[in-house]
């Protein structure tokens, strides 16, 4: 039977939501598969490659593997960008500019003819040609965080998620180069078309559902017309899902029900608290096709 290759990052931060993404789409990997570097799914034909992450685009632009998961960071370090085909909102961070905190520098003008240690050169040579900076790249293979105090470089270029690195080293932003996330990348040649592109469509569904949670509570009939208005006001533009309300019978209540940005979650219930709403449960969605 012909499978589906999976390349997955072997261990690191994209590890864990990678193998989430797999199960929230209702594939599951046989128990055990931690130190091994090809796995079979359980219930479906696919196979998983566990890799370093530099090396996935490789794999997937030479077709050894179908689909894959990765940073857009390591993707367009390497150009080959024309493998990204969806957005996945996990592994979020932002390639950034950095120098010592009692540096003088306020932006990348700054940084004309200064050296900038970095493990993303090309990233980086991108965004200075942009703003016309001629800079000298050092490009180093880690602990860039380091180096303005080692004096191999007046700046820094490195990913940055909460900042703790920068803030422990000492370290503080001036100007942001790249914004990234996980990607899943797709071989364009894949001789699998039909199979990669159902796993795609089960891939989206299931990353729209994450954005949101479903909401359900109860309220008297004559709240329903503000609820309601609120709830149609904040709706996600996304999806074209009206509120629902369904009458109790012989009762003052009507149980009502919606589908709000998580982001938005804790304000719509302290609002509908104000209108009384009553037993308000909020559940995940498991899928949402638009
Ligand atoms: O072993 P392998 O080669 O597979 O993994 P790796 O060590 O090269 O990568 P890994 O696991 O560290 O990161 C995988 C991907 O996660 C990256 O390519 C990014 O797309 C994404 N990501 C998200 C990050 C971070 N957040 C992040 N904070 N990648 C790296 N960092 C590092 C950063 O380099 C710096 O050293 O974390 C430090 C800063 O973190 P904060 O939280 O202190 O700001
Ligand atoms: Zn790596």
């Amino acid at each position: 039977m012909t499978k589906i290759k999976i390349a997955l990052q072997k261990s690191g931060r994209l590890h864990v939501e990678s193998i989430k993404t797999l199960n929230d789409c209702g594939i599951y990997l046989n128990l055990c598969y931690k130190d091994k570097l090809r796995v079979l799914a359980k219930n479906y034909p696919i196979e998983i490659f566990f890799l370093r992450d530099d090396d996935i685009p490789k794999y997937i632009q030479n077709g050894i593997a179908d689909i894959g998961i990765v940073g857009k960071n390591v993707v367009c370090e390497q150009q080959k960008d024309f493998l990204i085909k969806e957005r996945l909102g996990f592994g979020v961070c932002k390639l950034v500019l950095a120098i010592p905190k009692d540096s003088k520098y306020k932006n990348v003008k700054d940084l004309f003819g200064k050296r900038i240690a970095t493990t993303y050169p090309n990233l980086l040579k991108v965004f200075l040609k942009k703003h016309n900076i001629s800079s000298d790249i050092v490009s180093i293979s880690g602990s860039v965080e380091m180096t303005p105090d080692l004096k191999v470089a007046d700046a820094i270029c490195d990913i940055v998620s909460s900042g703790e690195t920068l803030f422990k080293n000492n370290l503080k932003e001036i100007d942001q180069v790249f914004l990234s996330e996980a990607v899943l990348l797709c071989c364009p040649e894949s001789n699998k078309k039909h199979l990669v592109n159902m796993l795609l469509s089960r891939i989206i569904v299931v990353k729209t559902a994450r954005k949101y949670k479903y909401i359900f509570f109860f309220a008297t009939k004559k709240k329903l017309d503000k609820i309601y208005y609120f709830l149609m006001k904040n709706k996600p533009m996304e999806i074209k899902i009206i509120p629902i309300s369904i009458p109790i019978r012989n009762s003052q209540y009507i149980n009502i029900q919606s589908i709000v940005e998580e982001n938005m979650v804790f304000q719509t219930i302290l609002k509908l608290k104000i209108y009384g709403a009553k037993n308000i449960i909020v559940l995940p969605i498991q899928g949402i096709n638009i």
